[in-house]
């Protein structure tokens, strides 16, 4: 629990600025890392040293000054703590007394020191050498009768040799199930946008900041989960550049923010005003907000005004006339009504579209979490191509990735639905078959664990079950398994709900340096924008019992494969060696790895439609139809709300290192539902008084969280939010995007009811 009383109160200062420099020196002090914290702090990013643990976003080249980032801090500091998790602390709780405890409390106890076996007899973790838990780990996979039945995670913060290894050990075992954290979050990014533009990734870079006449940011939080963004985006604002949020929570940084690193505005309390046009978009609203601006475009042009990039659309495109056709077919009262916005707002933000020459979109889940996630994606690339966004400086699609490798790690292999092409060359380089089937995305593996076939599931990082959706189902589920193994920094839920055998296997991590016979080793990143780069841990592991990711691969690879064909045990100690492979495998980004990766800048992998190249079917950018106005199923229920679960600006991801939303005016408490007050009041409900959620569903389960505080907050009718993973009890496993298997975490159908 909070360790203070909830106190609800809004935020009106600026985002950033006095408050984020306190919130960074306090987080420092209370994980007692002050010197060593801040000695790491001054290697994050930095040529030499590592990457941010936290989120994708670029960092600027290494000429500027250090750039300060709240979040990065916290990330860091919360792995650098000075607290353990050692043996004595399994031996004085039981798992079921630690189930009993929050998520904060598992986080706050520390690192994880040595690996642990549960032991059913006692209904603890003990101690287990790492010899007995990779020969256990053998053990069960061999014992297999289908190597289908084991589920492999991935969460993004494994680096690119270890996730690359990771990919060859389990194809080489014989499965291509790769739940991945992608799957959660920007897997609509990687699916979605194949057809259109023949890449999955963001077409920008850093630079190209510089060079945007306009930006539009879509659901998308910046100053909480993308710090570094904002120094762009507020030079951006210096140049005039008009900023375009479209978010229905009006988050404090997208309207003014203060730089922390700026040293005139922070003695003189000034700050920046972020969003020129904030668009209070309903839950789901996005579509309509797209098409209606794409229907001004065709106005215009039909009004014989050139306001359509003809020329590019005849070169480079597909398929313009379909879409036309749709977009007109779209009456105004419509689009007002599904967006939630006034028709001159959409008018403003399409002029706004018109007069640049050069727009980058941004985005974050506020698009990817909806049941028609991808295919609304490819609606925001027809949207840029009307004017010819891509190929040029200062425009294109930009995914702001979440986790610091989720991108790397798709990259490198994890894939549950590889390409044949690229099965062909795993096989031609390491002379093995590879499966040639897809495998489980992690909402199948769930289902895989319910109804029985799947029986190991192995977590290379991550919190699986508290970041799944559907919570009590998915812990059955994973109680069903005969083995769980969970590989990772700190205690988290996922080690507590278990398999009848069970192993926690502690690693080294990002900050931290890695040492073998070879000597010193470094890992490799590739963040949002593409650019892959090196990170060396700079601090002495948390213990010296830890292993790194890699050499966890490889000896699980040489307890399951004693026939194998590759090499494990050379790569446990020359990481240069793994990268050969990788340049290897995927000669087309990666050749000469070994070589380019010794520029301290790192490199940047090509993205084909930077080059007006489009590796689609038909060498073409296409013009993608999806019909209608909503992303989401209509749902009867006069009383229906769609809840939309977000992070805090004190978690990350299901680590939650405070009770505290500081923008937000949230203080000591999660458990709260932001409303607005005439949805409020209409049913009934009192301000701050105590309220439980349902979810509307025709599956016969009944779902409900219970004990939320609301809260009157600037919501538009129809949409609440809350916090993720409190509220994944809520989301059913089945409510997901069909192409990329993404959960639609932001568009939950619910009804509020007296607790
Ligand atoms: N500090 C910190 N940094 C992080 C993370 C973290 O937890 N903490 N997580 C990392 C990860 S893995 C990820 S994926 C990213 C996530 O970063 P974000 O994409 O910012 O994630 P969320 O907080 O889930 O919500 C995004 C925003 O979507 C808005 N939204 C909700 N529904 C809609 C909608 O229908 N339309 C629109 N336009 N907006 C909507 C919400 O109000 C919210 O502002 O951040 C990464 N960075
Ligand atoms: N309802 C709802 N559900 C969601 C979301 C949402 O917005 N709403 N967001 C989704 C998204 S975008 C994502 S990305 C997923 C996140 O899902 P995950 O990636 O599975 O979750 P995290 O909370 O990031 O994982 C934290 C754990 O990773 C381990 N860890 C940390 N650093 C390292 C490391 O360097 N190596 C290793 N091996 N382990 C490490 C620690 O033990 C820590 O407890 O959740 C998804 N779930
Ligand atoms: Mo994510």
């Amino acid at each position: 629990m909070a360790d203070g009383k909830p106190l609800y109160k809004t935020y009106h200062h600026p985002a950033g600025g006095w408050g984020a420099a306190a919130a960074t020196a306090k987080v420092l002090l209370e994980q007692s890392v002050v010197t060593k914290g801040s000695r790491a702090l001054l290697a994050m990013n930095q040529p030499g040293g590592f990457k941010c643990p936290s989120c994708a976003f670029p960092d600027a080249d290494c000429k500027k000054t250090l750039e300060f980032c709240e979040n990065g801090a916290k990330a860091l500091a919360f792995e650098a703590t000075k607290r353990r998790v050692t043996r004595e602390f399994f031996q004085q709780h039981t798992v079921s007394e630690l189930m009993e405890q929050s998520d904060y409390w598992l986080e706050m106890q520390g690192r994880l020191t040595e690996p642990m076996r549960y032991d059913a007899a006692s209904d603890r973790y003990v101690p287990c050498d790492w010899d007995t838990a990779f020969a256990i780990i053998g053990d069960h996979l061999r014992a297999l009768e289908s190597p289908h039945h084991a589920e492999f995670y991935t969460s993004g913060r494994t680096p690119n040799e270890a996730a690359f290894l990771y990919s060859i050990f389990i194809r080489e075992f014989g499965t291509n199930n790769f739940p991945d954290c992608s799957n959660m979050c920007h897997e609509p990014t990687s699916r979605g946008l194949p057809p259109a533009i023949g890449v999955g990734k963001g077409t920008v870079v850093l630079e190209d900041f510089e060079h945007a006449e306009a930006i539009f940011v879509i659901g998308q939080n910046t100053g909480t989960n993308s710090p570094r963004m904002m120094t762009n985006l507020v030079e951006a604002r210096k140049r005039g550049v008009p900023i375009v949020a479209v978010n229905p929570m009006p988050e404090r940084a997208l309207i003014r923010f203060t730089e922390p690193q700026d040293i005139l505005q922070m003695a003189t309390f000034g700050s920046t005003p972020i969003a020129s046009e904030f668009v209070h978009i309903r839950i789901g609203g996005d579509l309509a907000l797209i098409k209606g601006m794409m229907k001004v475009i065709f106005e215009r042009e039909a009004q014989g005004e050139k306001v359509i990039d003809t020329d590019f659309i005849s070169k480079h495109t597909v398929g313009l006339d379909a879409v036309r056709e749709d977009v007109m077919a779209q009456e105004w009262p419509e689009i007002v009504r599904v967006s939630g916005l006034d028709e001159a707002q959409i008018r403003r933000c399409a002029e706004i579209y018109i007069r640049s020459r050069a727009t980058m979109i941004c985005y974050g889940m506020g698009l990817t979490q909806h049941q028609q996630g991808s295919r609304l994606l490819q609606q925001v690339v027809n949207l840029l191509l009307l004017r010819g966004n891509f190929g040029k400086p200062g425009a294109g699609i930009s995914p702001i990735r979440g986790h610091s490798n989720v991108q790397g790690d798709r990259t490198v292999g994890i894939d549950e639905k590889p390409t044949q092409d690229y099965l062909d060359r795993v096989r031609d380089v390491f002379g093995f078959e590879p499966p040639r089937e897809h495998g489980h995305h992690t909402v199948e593996s769930v289902e895989a664990m319910e109804n029985g076939t799947a029986k190991v599931f192995i977590g290379m990082g991550g919190n699986f079950v508290r970041a799944i959706p559907d919570t009590d189902r998915s812990y059955a589920a994973m109680r069903k398994l005969a083995l769980t193994v969970g590989i990772a920094t700190k205690l988290n839920r996922g080690h507590l709900v278990h398999g009848r055998d069970a192993l926690i296997l502690p690693v080294i991590s990002r900050s931290e340096w890695i040492r073998t016979s070879a000597g010193e080793q470094f890992v490799t990143i590739e963040d949002s924008m593409s650019n892959v780069s090196a990170s060396r841990g700079v601090l002495a592991p948390a213990s010296p019992h830890l292993l790194p990711e890699v050499e966890i691969v490889c000896r699980m690879a040489l307890a399951t494969l004693p026939d194998s064909k590759v090499p494990w045990e050379s790569y446990i100690h020359d990481y240069h060696l793994i990268r050969d492979k990788i340049a290897a495998v995927y000669p087309d980004i990666y050749r000469d790895f070994s070589k380019r990766i010794k520029d301290p800048k790192g490199f940047h992998l090509d993205v084909p439609p930077r080059r007006l190249v489009w590796p689609t079917p038909n060498g073409k950018a296409n013009f993608l139809l999806l019909p209608g106005l909503e992303v989401n199923d209509p749902v009867s229920d006069p009383a229906m709300l769609r809840l939309a679960t977000v992070r805090s600006h004190d978690q990350f991801n299901t680590t939650i290192y405070s009770y505290n939303d500081r923008y937000r005016g949230v203080y000591n408490d999660r458990m709260v539902l932001f409303m607005n007050a005439e949805d409020r009041a209409q049913r009934g409900i009192d301000a701050g008084s105590r309220v439980a959620l349902e979810t509307i569903s025709d599956d016969g389960l009944k779902r409900r969280v219970d004990g939320l505080t609301v809260l009157d907050y600037p919501m538009p009718r129809g949409a609440v939010a809350g916090y993720y993973p409190e509220l994944n009890p809520l989301l059913p496993l089945d409510y997901y995007d069909r192409i990329s298997g993404t959960p639609a975490a932001k568009s939950i159908p619910i009804r509020v009811v007296a607790a």
